[in-house]
C-alpha cells in the first residue's frame, strides 16, 4: 500500500500529520518544491499548527516532485535519523503541488500572506560578488522582454504583479537559501528587474510597504534522499513512501522580524523572530557551511563519498576544526544566548553522524556561488586584521584543484556541477596558472581579493601542495 490520506489509518498514530490535511487551508506559497523545504519551513510551519497557512508548493525545475506528491494526496514522510536512532512522522501541510504559472496565480490570492524561496543560491541569477541582478543571463533577458518567466526572480515579480492587479494586499516574501542577507539581495533583485523592466507601478507598490523581504537563516542537514531512506521509511510507516526524506533531528530557523502582514506563529515551534538576524546568519553560512565546503573538495579530491566518511579521515576532521577555530570563529559576534565553542561542537557532531548519508558531490555544487558566501568573507575579515587565513585558504585551494583539474588524486574523474565549469577546467595547468586565472574571476572574488598578495601566495603554496601530495597528506602536514 502507498502513503495517502486513507493509509494514513495504518500509519503509527505518532506519525500522523500535526494538522488534519482536510482542515488546511492555503496561506504560503513556496517556490522550489525541494527537499530542503519539506524537511525544514513545512515541518516548522505544521509545528506552528495555524491551519489558515497551509503551503502551495511551486516546481521551478521539473514536475517531477509535484507529480509524486499528487500520487500520494500531497503527503511525504521526513525520517530523523541520529546514529542508531531512527523516527519518522508525516508532513501534510501541501495543500497544492503545482507548476510556476500556476503557481504566480496562487501569488495573487489574498489569502496568502507569505511566500518563501529555496531555489538555489545560482537561481537567483545574480553576480555573487556584488550581489546585482545578472541581466546578461539569456533567461533574465527573455524574462526581461516579457515572455513566460523562466527564472525565479522573474516568476516571483509575475506573482507580485498579479497580486497589486488583483488588490490581494500586503505579502511577506521570505529567502531561505544560504546567501548573505538574503531578504536584502532578493527586495534587490525584484527592484532591480522592475527597474529594467520599467514596471514604475509596481515599484511604487512595493516600495510603499507591500512587500516585505526580511532575511532569515535556515539550517537543517538534509541530503538527496536515496532507496535506503524510503525503505526505512516503509519499514517505520507501514505503507510505500516514494517521496519519503531523510534528515538530521537539530533544525534551526532564525527569521527577521519584518513583515508585510500576518504569519503564522512560527515561534510557537522554536523559530526565533528578531530584529537582527545577520549575526545568525553570518555564524552558520561562515561556520557549518564553510567547514562544509573545506570537507567536501578536500573529501572528494581524497575520493571520499560523503560528509561524515571525510569527518572519520582524522586529518580531515582536523583540517575543518582548524578552519572553524583558527579562521572562522574569530570573524564572529555570538547571537544572542550562543555559545561559539559549543556551537561549534555540536556541529562537529552533526557533520559525523554516520547514519546521515550527505553527498559531498551535493556540497561540492556551485562552489562559485557557494565560497563568496562562506569562506570568501572569512579571507576578507582575517586579511583586514592583518592575520593569514589558512585553513579557509586550504578550502578555496582544494575547490580550485577540484574543478580545474575535474580528477580526484587517484585520478578518478570528477563530475564538476557549477555553471561556470567550462570556463574552471584546466586539466593539466600548474598551480601558479591555476591561481592566476580562478583569481581572476572577479565575479566571484571580486577586485580586492584578486589582487591580495597574501591570499595569493597561500593558494599557490596550498595548491602546489595539493598537486604534488594529494588531500589527505597535505591536511595531515598541515
Ligand atoms: C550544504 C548545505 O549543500 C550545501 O552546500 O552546505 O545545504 C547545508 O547542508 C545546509 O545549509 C544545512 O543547513
Amino acid at each position: 500500500m502507498r502513503l495517502s490520506r486513507l493509509a494514513l489509518a495504518v500509519v503509527p498514530p505518532s506519525a500522523r500529520p500535526g494538522i488534519g490535511p482536510g482542515e488546511l487551508r492555503t496561506g504560503i506559497v513556496h517556490l522550489g518544491l525541494g527537499a530542503f523545504h519539506r524537511a525544514h519551513q513545512a515541518l516548522y510551519t505544521e509545528d506552528a499548527g495555524d491551519p489558515a497557512y497551509g503551503v502551495c508548493g511551486v516546481t521551478m525545475r521539473s514536475m517531477a516532485a509535484a507529480e509524486l506528491l499528487r500520487a500520494q494526496d500531497l503527503l511525504y514522510s521526513v525520517l530523523e535519523l541520529d546514529g542508531q536512532d531512527a523516527s519518522i512522522r508525516v508532513c501534510g501541510m501541501l495543500t497544492e503541488a503545482v507548476g510556476p504559472q500556476e503557481g504566480i496565480a496562487r501569488i495573487a490570492d489574498p489569502a496568502v500572506r507569505v511566500v518563501t524561496t529555496t531555489v538555489t543560491e545560482p537561481g537567483y541569477r545574480h553576480d555573487p560578488a556584488t550581489g546585482r541582478l545578472r541581466a546578461g543571463d539569456p533567461d533574465v533577458a527573455a524574462d526581461l522582454a516579457g515572455g513566460p518567466p523562466r527564472t525565479p526572480v522573474g516568476r516571483l515579480v509575475a506573482g507580485l504583479r498579479a497580486r497589486r492587479a488583483a488588490g490581494a494586499g500586503p505579502v511577506t516574501v521570505i529567502c531561505c537559501d544560504n546567501l548573505v542577507g538574503g531578504g536584502r539581495l532578493l527586495g534587490g533583485l525584484v527592484t532591480e528587474f522592475c527597474e529594467l523592466a520599467r514596471e514604475e507601478g509596481l515599484l511604487s507598490w512595493i516600495g510603499d510597504g507591500n512587500v516585505a523581504f526580511p532575511s532569515s537563516m535556515v539550517d537543517r542537514i538534509v541530503p538527496a534522499p536515496t532507496g535506503a531512506d524510503r525503505a526505512a521509511a516503509a519499514r517505520l510507516l507501514g505503507v510505500e513512501d516514494r517521496a519519503a526524506l531523510a534528515t538530521e533531528p537539530f533544525r534551526q530557523w532564525v527569521i527577521e522580524d519584518r513583515f508585510a502582514g500576518g504569519r503564522p506563529p512560527w515561534e510557537r515551534a522554536g523559530a526565533v523572530i528578531t530584529p537582527d538576524v545577520e549575526p545568525y546568519e553570518t555564524m552558520k553560512l561562515r561556520l557549518l557551511n564553510g567547514v562544509h565546503s573545506v570537507l567536501a573538495y578536500l573529501g572528494a579530491l581524497a575520493g571520499l563519498g560523503t560528509v561524515a566518511e571525510a569527518m572519520a579521515r582524522p586529518e580531515l576532521a582536523e583540517a575543518g576544526r582548524r578552519y572553524l577555530e583558527l579562521d572562522a570563529a574569530p570573524t564572529l559576534v555570538p547571537p544572542p544566548g550562543t555559545d561559539l565553542d559549543a556551537y561549534r561542537e555540536q556541529l562537529l557532531a552533526r557533520l559525523s553522524n554516520p547514519a546521515l548519508r550527505h553527498p559531498i558531490a551535493q556540497v561540492a555544487a556551485d562552489g562559485t556561488h557557494k565560497l563568496p558566501q562562506r569562506l570568501l568573507p572569512v579571507i576578507r575579515d582575517r586579511l583586514a586584521r592583518g592575520a593569514e587565513p589558512r585553513w579557509a585558504a586550504l578550502g578555496v585551494a582544494a575547490w580550485m584543484r577540484y574543478v580545474s583539474a575535474g580528477r580526484a588524486d587517484d585520478g578518478t574523474p570528477l563530475t564538476v556541477a557549477d555553471a561556470m565549469a567550462a570556463r574552471l577546467a584546466m586539466p593539466g595547468a600548474g598551480p601558479r596558472e591555476v591561481v592566476d586565472r580562478l583569481l581572476g574571476l572577479t565575479e566571484v572574488f571580486g577586485e580586492d581579493l584578486r589582487q591580495d598578495g597574501t591570499l595569493r601566495t597561500l593558494l599557490s603554496d596550498w595548491l602546489t601542495r595539493l598537486t604534488a601530495d594529494g588531500a589527505l597528506a597535505t591536511a595531515r602536514t598541515g
